[in-house]
């Protein structure tokens, strides 16, 4: 069976429902997931209510007493015990699990990649158009959440089909983000080429403007194409000189994604810094009504408490062994550490694994980061799963970002049996 008929088959289980929770991951795929599920759901005059948690753990699957959840986002990693505690459910989640379960739509069964080539709100989507026929918008905007086109700086696979039947236009240009900003801002805080000798040095980059004639207060998205083309050559030149390769360099220029005008990367910023800060059903209407912009104040607060916890993070990472780690203490709340320790990772030219604990309810939360250079050396994901299961916790994700919660107190113990792991990964 392909995945559009597993779609189709898990679309009649839901529709023979006359409740359904919708219980799904408090981050930008996760609420467009969530969002997508609940258009289909009030199309077809059931009632629901959406719930959004951080992880989904043994404790929270155990409290489950709604007569049907629809899973999103999550669920994947813990088939075991839905099946053990026989949760009337549907899941659509796009992480990787080994184990089956029937009423998953599990994108890896079908040979396709659910890190790249769909995410949750996709699955959402494949499911729910089978209710009525609605543009994929929401659909993109996840995946781009999800951060699925930074592997080919395009959308590919599945994502690429959806986005045909979505209204977003999409454009080739610099990927570097905040085109609408002051360009000199635009080029000293983009992570992705980090501009070398540039990267955070203000000074730098407007003498570095100046010197190739270019009105550094202009944003790129007001320069004309020969200013384009001015920068965008002595960018490059710059980038060859410090070494960088052909496919770092290429990195520059890619696709870009537009609604009415709107990158979808801002939007998904949107997205999540509402999710993370309790604001995830405020998220869900404004996905609905597609009133992106009422969100953006809630932005401005969300970066100011996000650059106190990153200063913070900073002047508390340690060393262990092979790792870095930072404690957040009850001053970096459990939903940003996994934004810290990723920015950290990329600002910072962090060259070791990054953990972050944080403090939650009844354990300690755990995101771990890996810096690009050992992406092909090291999995966090399998790791983290087997150390935090041992201490009694769980945990999973991807490659290179991953997550888990573990016991209050068992810090150290983590620390030591994860770091013997990254160790025999590196020997290996
Ligand atoms: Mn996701």
């Amino acid at each position: 069976m392909g995945i559009k008929n597993k779609a189709r088959e898990i679309s009649g289980i839901i529709e023979k429902q006359d409740v359904v929770t919708i219980l799904s991951h408090n981050d930008a795929d996760g609420v467009t997931g969530a969002a997508i599920a609940k258009i289909a759901l009030e199309q077809k005059g059931i009632k629901n209510e959406i719930k959004f948690v951080n992880y989904l753990d043994k404790k929270t699957i155990e409290e489950i007493k709604e007569k049907f959840v629809w899973f999103i986002d999550l669920g994947n990693g813990n088939i075991e015990e839905i099946i053990e505690k026989n949760i009337s459910c549907v899941i659509s989640d796009h992480h990787f699990s080994r184990n089956f379960y029937e009423n998953s739509i599990n994108p890896f069964i079908y040979g396709i990649d659910g890190e790249l080539e769909i995410s949750a709100a996709g699955l959402s989507y494949l499911i729910s158009s089978n209710f009525f026929d609605f543009p994929s918008d929401l659909a993109i905007i996840g995946a781009i959440g999800d951060l699925q086109d930074l592997k080919h700086c395009r959308i590919v696979g599945m994502n690429r089909e959806l986005l045909a039947k979505s209204n977003i236009e999409v454009k080739k240009d610099i990927r570097i983000y905040g085109r609408e900003k002051p360009v000199y801002k635009m080029i000293a805080y983009s992570p992705d080429p980090v501009i070398p000798r540039l990267f955070k040095r203000i000074g730098a980059v407007i003498s570095f403007l100046k010197k190739i004639g270019i009105n550094y207060e202009k944003s790129w998205n007001e320069m004309s194409k020969e200013e384009k083309k001015i920068l965008l050559s002595s960018l490059i030149r710059l980038l060859i000189e410090k070494g960088f390769t052909y496919e770092q360099i290429s990195r520059i220029f890619g696709e870009i994604y537009e609604i009415d005008g709107k990158d979808l990367r801002d939007i998904t910023t949107i997205l999540n810094a509402m999710a993370r800060n309790g604001e995830a059903e405020l998220a869900v209407e404004i996905c609905i009504k597609g009133n992106f912009e009422k969100g953006e104040s809630m932005l401005e607060k969300y970066k100011r408490n996000l650059r106190e916890c990153i200063s913070f993070a900073k002047s508390r990472i340690e060393e262990h062994g092979k790792l870095l780690y930072f404690h957040g203490d009850g001053q970096i709340n459990e939903n940003l550490v996994g934004t810290v320790a990723g920015l950290l990772i990329k600002e910072e030219e962090i060259k070791s694994p990054l953990i972050g604990f944080a403090e939650t309810g009844d354990g300690i939360k755990i995101s771990a980061r890996l810096p690009a250079i050992l992406s092909k050396k090291v999995n966090l994901s399998e790791s983290i799963h087997k150390v935090a299961s041992k201490l009694g916790g769980g945990g999973g994700g991807h490659c290179s970002a991953a997550g888990a919660i573990i016991p209050k107190g068992m810090e150290n113990e983590f620390l030591s049996a994860f770091e013997e792991e990254i160790r025999n990964q590196l020997v290996l």
